[in-house]
């Protein structure tokens, strides 16, 4: 008999709520459509999140831990799998210590519940310096420009989509990625309503996406030159006094205007327009709209962020935010409040924000938000010497397909010791591991957005508990991370996982009630500990966080506050309205203020300046998203396979022309060359090809039947990762400088 469940997709960064319909006698979802009771989406679904019944029952998804015996993966028990991660970590680790083990995070721990409360765990646990992630092949340059802007590296403003009367788009298509570092569900929809209530939309982007296809006006800027580009908006804003009186009421909470407005100086729209290749006057019109409109939000991603000056442009989006009056105010970029986040403080200055806090031991790249460059995993794995990484720890990730020069890195995870990856697959990356630990499909996981409610343009709380209840024997992905942490912490791996949850709760807790300005000030930690919600590990700590929130009932004392208990009565979730202001408490800077002109911005400015000298590059490489497809892992789905979800090269008929192009080329960049299908289409600017990542399935040994059959190649092996934002350690991904010949 089938029933109906809820369950938030985990798929991409708009969080739907879905109604599936399962079969329990089979634990099968049978169907999956938008639940329009959902609070925050409200019905809306897209071919991803309708495919999650061919995801969660993916014959090719492991069920069972894969150990490698003389050679071969071999499928084992949970507790030999457990031991033999825990025997040759502690080994390694007695050895050589914690910092002798690479962690890299990939994509998925930004949906799932292990990846935000364990992964941490894990990494202070491990207590290395070693951890790698996806952000330094995405967002990261948002979050250096954040930390120098507000203090803090997370305090992300996103645009207030149902109130704003001018949204500007740069570098971002959230048509078919449905949002990014803005969790926001029917994109599509919330640009429709924005045009409907009179509203602009202005989007950036040297493709002509489906999101430019609905603007009213549409910039196509040569790759990488955005900076040079939102800097002559700056500019624009001085030099024809269009910046807001009193900074629309934050003047008093930010610093640095005036050194801001000699930086941009020299970037008068005259002066970038043949760089940008976009008119002067296309740059003074789009700055006095932004500037006038009643409110307005300049919104920018990906093509801002993997890019040459990623973390300049992304700090002068937000500056342009600031100086036309639409930081914090509705209608314009605002701070997110996620019902897990710690209730509101009042303002406390902070330390100035670093980077570079320690180095990678072989290119000396430094520190970042406690990472070091993805790009940089191949070299500390290979390079003999001092601090070479003996082992690697992969959650969710696959950076031999999702990271520039995965040859090298392939090669490099051949050599290491010991490679442990918890993933469902065994593919690109994690064919290469010692033991591979595959947590249960997401109709046997629990979901709650922990990192992405903190980006949410509107603020709701939603729990989706497992659909299905586990197999018995079978951990969750809570209990995989919590293990491998007991292991490498010397508690033992068979220890109780509930250990990993009390010691959170404790920790929590008595760093609460000794906060003068905690909801909780002054209680005692048994007393709170005792309230907390019976349940698994993670039901307990989303209990703590949801009472100790700014929407919480802070343990008692505030009547009609979130509990886990009030989610459970809601499964469609729960409003809490449209974000409100927050300055000046999300500040953390060290004067306490925004700093509109940080040294370590300005000082990248001459390489900038340099670039714009030196020209841009004939024909550049960019990417391209569709929406049937997610980073490299669902391509295995026959549902979303085919159709327009093709690994083609996207050229201008004026470079096929020029090139003498038709139906194959070979592209070839820094890092190799690929043979490619050629598509020819005006919806890309000439001088511009682009070419989608997250395929290239035809390597040996994965197990990956459908992905297989149509692989694609890989657009990483054009790329030797050797360019980055210095300031962030992002490698460029697009704007990369390619031939391309008739194949
Ligand atoms: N050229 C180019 N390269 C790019 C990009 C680009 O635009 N152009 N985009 C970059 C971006 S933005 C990103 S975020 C990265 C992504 O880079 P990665 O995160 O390294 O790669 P993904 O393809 O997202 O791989 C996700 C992995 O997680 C596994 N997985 C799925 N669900 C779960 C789960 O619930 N638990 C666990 N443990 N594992 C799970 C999948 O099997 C897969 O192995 O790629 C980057 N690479
Ligand atoms: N369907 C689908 N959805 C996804 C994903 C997916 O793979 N498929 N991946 C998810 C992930 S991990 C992420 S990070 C997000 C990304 O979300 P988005 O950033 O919205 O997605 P992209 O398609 O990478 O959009 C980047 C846009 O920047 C443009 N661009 C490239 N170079 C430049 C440049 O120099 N300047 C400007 N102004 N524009 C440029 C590209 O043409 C492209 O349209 O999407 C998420 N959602
Ligand atoms: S838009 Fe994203 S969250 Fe919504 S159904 Fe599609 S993949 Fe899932
Ligand atoms: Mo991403």
């Amino acid at each position: 008999m089938a029933r109906n469940a809820l369950r938030i997709c985990p798929l991409c960064e708009a969080t739907c709520g879905l109604t599936l319909t399962v079969d329990d006698s089979r634990r099968r979802v049978l169907t999956a459509r938008g639940d329009h009771d959902d609070v925050f989406s409200r019905g809306f679904i897209c071919p991803k999140g309708a495919s999650l019944p061919d995801l969660d029952g993916d014959p090719d998804r492991l069920g069972q831990p894969l150990v490698r015996r003389r050679g071969e993966l071999v499928t084992t028990g949970w507790d030999e799998a457990f031991d033999v991660v825990a025997d040759r970590l502690g080994a390694i680790i007695g050895d050589h210590g914690g910092s002798s083990v690479g962690l890299y995070l990939g994509n998925p721990n930004a949906h799932t519940v292990a990846g935000a409360l364990y992964t941490p765990l894990l990494a202070r646990a491990l207590g290395t310096h070693q951890v790698f992630s996806a952000s330094t092949l995405d967002q990261m340059p948002k979050q250096v420009a954040l930390g120098y802007l507000f203090g803090n590296p997370f305090a992300f403003p996103v645009p207030d989509l149902d109130r704003t009367d001018h949204l500007v788009v740069i570098g971002a298509n959230p048509v078919v990625s449905n949002g990014s570092v803005t969790t926001a569900a029917d994109f599509p929809g919330k640009l429709a309503a924005l045009r409907r209530r009179g509203g602009r939309l202005t989007v950036i982007d040297p493709a002509r996406t489906r999101t430019a296809k609905l603007a009213d006006t549409h910039i196509s800027p040569r790759p990488g030159t955005d900076a040079a580009l939102l800097f002559a908006m700056v500019h624009t804003l001085f030099d024809e006094n269009l910046v807001a009186p009193d900074l629309g009421g934050t003047a008093r909470h930010v610093t640095g205007v005036d050194a801001l407005r000699r930086a941009a100086d020299e970037f008068a729209p005259e002066r970038v327009a043949g760089y940008c290749d976009v008119p002067a006057a296309d740059l003074r019109a789009l700055t006095r709209a932004v500037a006038t409109a009643s409110s307005a939000a300049v919104y920018g991603r990906m093509g801002t962020t993997t890019v040459e000056f990623g973390t300049v442009g992304s700090w002068l989006i937000d500056a342009i935010n600031i100086l036309t009056g639409n930081l914090d105010v509705p209608g314009g970029v605002m701070f997110p409040t996620a019902p897990t986040a710690p209730a509101p403080r009042p303002p406390r200055p902070g330390r100035a924000f670093r980077t570079g806090r320690w180095r990678s031991r072989v290119s000396g790249h430094p520190e970042v938000a406690g990472e070091l460059p993805a790009v940089a995993l191949a070299e500390e794995l290979d390079t003999p010497g001092p601090g070479q990484l003996e082992a690697l720890i992969t959650v969710a990730g696959n950076p031999v397909l999702s990271a520039p020069n995965g040859e090298r890195l392939a090669r490099a995870l051949e050599g290491v010791d010991f490679m442990l990856s918890i993933d469902p697959y065994l593919n690109e990356t994690t064919r290469h591991a010692d033991v591979i630990l595959p947590p249960p499909p997401p109709s046997q996981s629990p979901h709650f957005d922990f990192v992405l409610n903190n980006l949410a343009v509107r603020a709701t709380a939603r729990y989706s508990p497992p659909v299905f209840e586990l197999p018995a024997g079978r951990p969750d992905e809570a209990e995989i991370v919590s293990r491998i942490a007991l292991a490498v912490s010397g508690v033992g791996v068979h220890a109780d996982p509930a250990l990993v949850d009390d010691q959170a709760i404790t920790a929590t807790l008595s760093k609460e009630v000794s906060d003068p300005h905690s909801p909780v000030a002054g209680r005692r930690v048994e007393e709170l500990a005792d309230m907390v919600c019976d349940g698994p590990g993670y039901e307990r700590r989303l209990d703590m966080m949801l009472r100790l929130g700014a929407y919480g009932d802070a343990f008692g004392s505030r009547a009609d506050g979130l509990t886990l208990d009030s989610l459970r009565e809601n499964p469609h979730g729960i409003d809490l309205g449209p974000m409100r202001p927050r300055l000046p408490g999300v500040l953390r800077t060290e004067s306490g203020k925004i700093e509109l002109a940080a040294e370590d911005l300005i000082g990248d400015v001459a390489r900038l300046r340099a670039a714009i000298d030196r020209g841009p590059d004939d024909l550049v490489l960019i990417g391209r998203r569709n929406l049937r497809s997610n980073n490299s892992w669902m391509h295995n789905l026959g549902a979303l396979s085919g159709g327009t979800n093709r690994c083609t090269l996207h050229v201008h008929p004026d470079d096929a022309d020029r090139l003498g192009l038709a139906d194959v080329a070979v592209i070839r960049g820094p890092g190799g060359e690929l043979s490619v299908p050629v598509e020819i289409t005006t919806d890309i600017r000439p001088g511009v090809a682009s070419l989608p990542h997250g395929w290239g399935h035809d390597v040996e040994g994965t197990r990956l039947t459908v992905a297989a059959a149509t692989p694609g190649v890989n657009v990483n092996r054009l790329n030797d990762g050797t360019v980055l934002d210095p300031l962030s350690g992002t490698v460029v991904l697009n704007g990369l400088p390619v031939q391309i010949v008739p194949g």
